[in-house]
């Protein structure tokens, strides 16, 4: 092996690492801008986090901790649940901005809201 091609294995091989170790980079850069996931957990005839703000693109899942059936239902109809029972959930992809009311239709004072941001 000629000294020449011994220096172009080794740019070879640190380009591989280089592009690799740029990879991992990006992946954590992206993960850290990915659309998040949000609970709002239903306890005592309650959302928990009756507002949440939330960016565009992240699912919020309600999850029903009492052993009373509740149900989400958005104010404007974008979004409704079934009956949720003990430990039954329900999500929902939040993709454009807005606000989002909701409430649970089987006991109307629960209610909570949605701000989702740009
Ligand atoms: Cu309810």
């Amino acid at each position: 092996m000629n000294r020449a091609f011994k220096i172009l294995s080794l740019q070879a091989a640190a380009l591989v690492t280089g592009g690799l170790m740029m990879t991992t980079v990006s992946v954590a850069t992206h993960a850290a801008v990915a659309p998040a996931a949000t609970v709002v957990r239903i306890d005592n005839f309650s959302f928990n986090t009756p507002l949440v703000t939330i960016k565009a693109g992240t699912t919020v899942t309600w999850v029903n901790g009492d052993d009373i059936p509740h149900t989400v239902v958005a104010t404007n109809g974008a979004f409704k649940s079934k009956v949720l029972d003990t430990d039954d959930r329900f999500s929902f992809t939040f993709a454009k901005p807005g606000q989002f009311s909701y409430f649970c239709s089987l006991h109307p004072h629960m209610t909570g809201k949605i701000v989702v941001k740009a």
